[in-house]
């Protein structure tokens, strides 16, 4: 038998096995989505593949009934985690009037809904994480005890926005915690060129708070990181910075063509260490996932990807009269 990880981290062979439903339907329905981009039926993709561990495990060591979730835009991990289904996901790349996102008007993966304190973002990268310090101060003045997660791009990282958001957080000690998800590349720039220090998390020392490198491919060790992350916080100990490092697995965006700027080897080589097939033999070695609960499995997310995707597909647009709402006084 294999090493049983989870356990000591307080997790059930349940929880283990639904942390892997997840990322895997993250995996599914973005592979859905390339082909319906490249079927002429969605207008874009901009995929979570490659970084599923690292946004599901960090979502599932926060209270999902009380936190609060600033994502990015390939954090469908994250927000299916928090309570978003896959129909609404689908509304929202098929840009149809029922999207809780935006009613369609936004792009894919500008992923907001209220009722799972999911916070709306602008397409200036890194622009959520000022609000998520906001809300964590709001919270903090209001002494109510949940934390703010707010994930971004290594690339992103580089953006006054973190740099303010990570000092005020820090000199307040506010219940945040900052998740570069980093997967080697900023569109076409590798992230030798992006960061001159060895790991992003080496910034947190210079805003007084704890930094940590993890494997962004293991959701056990994101889970434990960012698990210590919000209990400081809660503690009124103040932010964590983590660095949860993996690989983009496709191109930037399904507007983009990587084989103009790395290797097929590169990429090839990365796949090995994917999440969803590491993971995977993770819980096969423990003999959770056996043949039958894995057949179930694929079995039931297909069927829930297929059923979003028609619906998705013949629900109507917004009516044209109602491209003004929200943006005048009604
Ligand atoms: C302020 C700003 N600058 C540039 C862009 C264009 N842009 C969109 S995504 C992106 C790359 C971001 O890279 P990273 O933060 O590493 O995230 P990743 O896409 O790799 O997940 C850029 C430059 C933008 N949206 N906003
Ligand atoms: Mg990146």
């Amino acid at each position: 038998m294999a090493e049983n990880r989870h356990e000591q981290l307080g997790l059930t062979d349940e929880q283990v096995l639904e942390i892997y439903r997840v990322m895997l339907t993250a995996r599914k329905i973005d592979e859905r989505m390339w082909l319906l981009n490249r079927a002429g039926k969605i207008p874009f993709v901009i995929s979570c593949q490659g970084q599923e561990a690292a946004q599901v495990g960090a979502a599932f060591a926060l209270d999902r009934n009380k936190d609060y979730a600033l994502p990015y835009y390939r954090d469908m991990g994250v927000v299916l985690a928090f309570g978003m289904t896959i129909k609404e996901l689908m509304l929202s790349a098929f840009a149809k009037a029922e999207d809780p996102n935006s009613g369609g008007r936004q792009m894919p993966g500008h992923f907001g809904q209220k009722k799972n304190r999911i916070v709306t973002g602008s397409s200036p990268v890194t622009t959520q994480v000022p609000h998520a310090v906001g809300i964590a101060l709001a919270g903090k003045m209001e002494k109510k005890d949940f934390v703010s997660l707010v994930t971004f791009g290594e690339g992103s990282s580089n953006q006054g926005d973190f740099h303010e958001g990570a000092n005020f957080a820090g000199v307040h000690k506010l219940p945040v915690i900052f998740m570069v998800e980093n997967n080697k590349y900023a569109i076409s720039i590798p992230v030798s060129r992006q960061v001159a220090c060895e790991k992003v998390s080496d910034r947190a020392q210079g805003y007084g708070m704890p930094g940590y490198t993890v494997d962004g491919n293991d959701p056990l060790a994101v889970y434990e990181v960012v698990k210590d992350a919000a209990e400081r916080g809660r503690n009124g100990e103040g932010p964590t910075l983590i660095e949860a490092v993996s690989y983009r697995l496709t191109a930037h965006s399904s507007d983009d063509d990587d084989r103009t700027y790395r290797e097929k080897e590169e990429v090839d080589e990365a796949r090995k260490k994917d999440s969803i097939i590491t993971f995977g033999n993770y819980l096969r070695g423990l003999g959770i996932l056996t043949e039958e609960v894995e057949k179930e499995i694929n079995e039931e997310i297909t069927d829930l990807v297929n059923e979003a995707t028609d619906y998705a597909e013949n629900a109507p647009y917004a009516e044209p009269e109602s491209a003004l709402k929200h943006v005048y006084k009604e």
